[in-house]
């Protein structure tokens, strides 16, 4: 029986499979695939090389792979993988656990004591403070005490996945399962996780359209309530 679903995530990221692949712990009762958007670099070839099953995505989009995962897995919990650098694979059995204790929602936080995130080495550290800031008002509007509302590094139950109804395409994505598992009472814990810097090739998370993204997110979430 399967009880885990590790979902790679991948868009143009060989530098990033060629290093982590070989890091991923063995998980008890697992499956794992990925889900591709176009890649060009040779990231499909080394994954089916190394006898990873790859969904390719017709539509862009991290939330298009978070849709098509879902559908495709298996297993009782799902579990999210970007293998750009930015989540450390040790991690993963950390977040299966907080599910098997009960919890709904696993999240990899780069906002605790202990945590790290890409940006602390800067001076200007806009997208993490961009984060704090959709947090707080997610913390306003509909509660909790999750001090990541964002980090796409998560583990959920393939139920309670199913049963809020995410609608999101990009980048988003993360931010909806959060802010509706929290509408729904959902039961939502958080490791630290010390997020590395990338590995290779470059992030497609453009700012600006990107917080756009998350601003009509958040007004379209506080507006529809518990309408999904
Ligand atoms: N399957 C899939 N993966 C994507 C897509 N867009 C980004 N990714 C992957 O999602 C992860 C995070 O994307 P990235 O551009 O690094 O965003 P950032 O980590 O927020 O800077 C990486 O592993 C990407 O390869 C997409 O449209 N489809
Ligand atoms: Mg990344």
């Amino acid at each position: 029986m399967i009880k885990t679903s590790i979902i790679i995530l991948t868009r143009n990221e060989i530098d990033g499979v060629r290093v982590i692949l070989n890091r991923l712990p063995k998980i008890r009762d697992s499956e794992i695939f990925a889900v591709d958007y176009d890649s060009q670099d040779g990231t499909v070839a080394y994954l089916r090389a190394h006898h990873i099953r790859v969904v390719r995505q017709s539509q862009k989009g991290r939330g298009e792979a978070f849709a098509i995962g879902a559908a495709k897995a298996r297993g009782k919990y799902l579990l999210f993988f970007s293998p750009d650098g930015n989540e450390d694979p040790a991690d993963i059995p950390r977040l299966i656990t907080l599910l098997e204790k009960g919890n709904d929602l696993a999240i990899a936080s780069r906002f605790m004591t202990g945590s790290r995130n890409e940006e602390d080495d800067e001076v200007f550290k806009f997208r993490a403070w961009a984060n704090r800031a959709f947090t707080f008002f997610v913390h306003l509007f509909f509660g909790g005490h999750v001090s990541d509302t964002i980090n796409g590094y998560r583990a959920i139950r393939r139920d309670v996945y199913k049963s809020l109804h995410l609608n999101t395409s990009g980048f988003a994505i993360e931010f909806q399962m959060t802010i509706r598992a929290l509408k729904r009472g959902k039961k939502i814990a958080e490791i630290p996780t010390r997020e590395g810097n990338r590995i290779g090739g470059q992030s497609t998370a453009y700012a600006i359209p990107t917080g756009l993204q998350f601003v009509l997110l958040l007004l379209r979430e506080i507006f529809i309530g518990l309408n999904f």
